[in-house]
């Protein structure tokens, strides 16, 4: 009691003493579970199926179940990998759209139980959950609701078996932090439609795990970021409107990327990206796995945009993270490490314009402290406040990572970045718009004695919990890395190739042109002539599997070489990408359209 008195004596404590309210919660707010899942930063994809025995990337059902057969599962081997490259839980695909169950669902009769695999005794969920307990990761499950095997699929009775699905699958491999509802569906035109039953699914899932994330376009525990390619929004909300959106609605995929400010639900943004053009592994792509390059810019666009990356790496048929994919993912660690090692702000001291009250427990020191639940804080009516960090000596660094203490809401919409040079002078280094969780912000090569960041809009007080500065001496540059350049096309204008003279070939390949954009070739004709006149269809409404979600290369290899002087790629069904649905279009964008000799 004495203490207290005495410390009340000074000045600068008396506010310290006297009660300065906590600032109210704005708007939306995540979750207890939500705010700890944005904190994994980063998490491990693995698809794994029939798929990865076919080639396929969308299987069509009628594999056999002695399709998958891994010749050596090792679960550690993708947990120690996993837990090696930093990362903090794993999602498995324990159903794709081919309808087949990485575990013996007793509701299905399409599962490993049905296959020769380990005489019908092998579980994939089982190990993986319990190499995720002794490697300390969380464990994940997707699930798909499309089911092109499923002999109720289309009718209402397939709502009660996926249910049933989900009650097993969940309650059976101990705890589960995300459940993934993918929102794809190509059945076409002619195709099955099913009303999925969505409020029984999350009933389900919550009954089995109250704390998992619901993954889908809408959530409700977090949101598709809106693209394949890794990228979340420059801004990025947490929040979103939903509306009467549900997982299978076709939706704006521009909104999934930015969210909403002020949105009425919070459904952070998950960026899932496969290391390899494909989600499913096969041979022909293992000189195809992402750069390190590649890979630190989909960082920067996913955990560094207030998004949790969600990094696919396909098992293959051995049932192993393919030795290409885990040395780049090391590699990758490496140079995070390299880059995040070091916080130049080391040392800093931190002053603001304005503290909440006055107060000792809002202070701006606490920008630069590790406690997480402490921030810097304003004011309830300032909407505009800065704050400055001087550092202990001139600090070169070209990274300023900020962070927004979200559990009371995301609240920041503008702001700018300023540096004090050795000359005394002031400078602009950026302007940006949102924060959330964490923003990495990248600046010119910046030599400073002082760092100012101005909040010049937010939707309430600001609360500001975290502040660094870092130098990357490994990304080149900002400009985006292999991207397809090409031409957008009417439908009623078909590819066409002269080759000049008859040649042999094997396959073509089609690429599409980034980010889909004049919409992509879903499903196609091939003709092809040796003459220019006479034409032999190879293909008939064939279909390039999840291309407008995944706008990458297309290589098709036909079943025996052909002879041809002349191959016409004709479009038959066009679409862009409208959330995992597709949309018809009336064009089709392609970079690339050549053979394989
Ligand atoms: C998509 C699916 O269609 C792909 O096959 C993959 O699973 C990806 C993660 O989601 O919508």
């Amino acid at each position: 009691m004495k203490k207290t008195l005495l410390g009340c004596l000074s000045l600068a404590a008396i506010a310290a003493c006297s009660t300065v309210e906590a600032p109210q919660p704005y708007g939306a707010l995540p979750s207890d579970a939500q705010v700890e899942w944005q904190k994994m930063e980063y998490n491990l994809f693995v698809h794994f199926g029939p798929n990865t025995f076919t080639g396929a990337e969308w299987g069509n059902g009628k594999e056999i179940a002695d399709t998958f057969n891994p010749s050596d599962l090792d679960c550690r081997q993708w947990a120690a990998t996993a837990k090696a490259a930093g990362m903090k839980g794993i999602i498995i695909t324990a159903k794709h759209h081919d309808g087949f169950c990485l575990w013996p669902n007793p509701v299905c009769q399409h599962t490993v139980a049905q296959s020769s695999w380990r005489d019908g005794k092998g579980d994939v969920l089982k190990e993986l959950s319990e190499a995720c307990k002794e490697y300390g990761l969380e464990f994940g499950i997707y699930i798909s609701p499309w089911d092109q095997n499923d002999p109720h699929y289309g009718t209402d009775a397939y709502n009660d078996v996926f249910a049933q699905t989900l009650e097993h699958a969940l309650g059976s491999y101990g705890e589960v932090f995300e459940q993934w509802f993918d929102g794809a569906c190509g059945e076409g035109p002619n195709g099955k439609k099913q009303v999925y039953d969505w409020p029984k699914f999350y009933s389900t899932v919550y009954k089995r795990q109250p704390d998992a994330i619901i993954f889908s376009n809408v959530g409700p525990g977090c949101r598709w970021v809106g693209n394949e390619y890794g990228s979340a929004g420059r801004t990025c909300w947490g929040t979103m409107n939903v509306g009467e959106h549900t997982p299978s609605t076709p939706i704006d995929c521009d909104m999934l990327n930015v969210g909403n400010a002020d949105g009425e639900k919070w459904v952070a943004a998950e960026t899932d990206v496969s290391i390899r053009p494909g989600w499913f592994w096969r041979e022909s792509e293992n000189d195809k796995v992402k750069s390190v390059q590649q890979l630190l810019k989909i960082y920067y666009e996913s955990v560094g945009r207030n998004s949790l990356l969600l990094l696919n790496v396909p098992a293959d048929k051995r049932g192993h993270l393919h030795e290409v994919d885990s040395v780049r993912l090391m590699e990758l660690r490496a140079a995070i490490d390299e880059i995040f090692s070091t916080d130049l702000a080391e040392g800093a001291k931190a002053e603001a314009c304005c503290v909440r009250g006055g107060s000792k427990k809002y202070a701006a020191s606490n920008i630069l402290d590790a406690d997480y639940d402490r921030y810097w804080a304003t004011d309830d009516d300032v909407r505009a406040a800065s704050f400055v960090i001087n550092l202990p000596e001139a600090r070169t660094f070209n990274r300023v990572q900020i962070q927004e203490y979200i559990p009371l809401g995301q609240r920041v919409s503008a702001f700018s970045i300023e540096a004090l040079g050795e000359d005394g002078q002031w400078k602009t280094i950026a302007n940006e718009t949102t924060i959330g969780y964490k923003r990495i912000v990248h600046t010119p090569v910046t030599t400073a004695v002082a760092v100012r960041v101005n909040i010049e809009e937010s939707l309430a007080c600001p609360l500001i919990n975290g502040f660094a500065l870092y130098m990357d001496n490994i990304y080149e540059s900002d400009e985006k890395a292999n991207i397809p350049v090409g031409e957008i096309r009417p439908v009623a204008e078909p590819l066409v190739l002269d080759l000049g003279e008859v040649k042999t070939v094997k396959g073509f390949t089609y690429a599409p042109i980034y980010k889909g954009e004049g919409g992509c070739i879903v499903t196609y004709d091939l003709e092809v002539s040796a003459d220019g006149t006479s034409w032999i269809k190879v293909y008939d409404d064939k279909m390039f599997e999840n291309i407008i979600n995944n706008p990458t290369e297309r290589e098709v290899i036909f079943d025996e070489p052909l002879q041809a002087k002349v191959l016409r790629l004709v479009p038959v069904r066009t679409e862009v990408s409208a959330g995992a649905a597709g949309q018809a279009s009336d064009t089709y964008g392609y970079s690339e359209f050549s053979i394989v000799e």
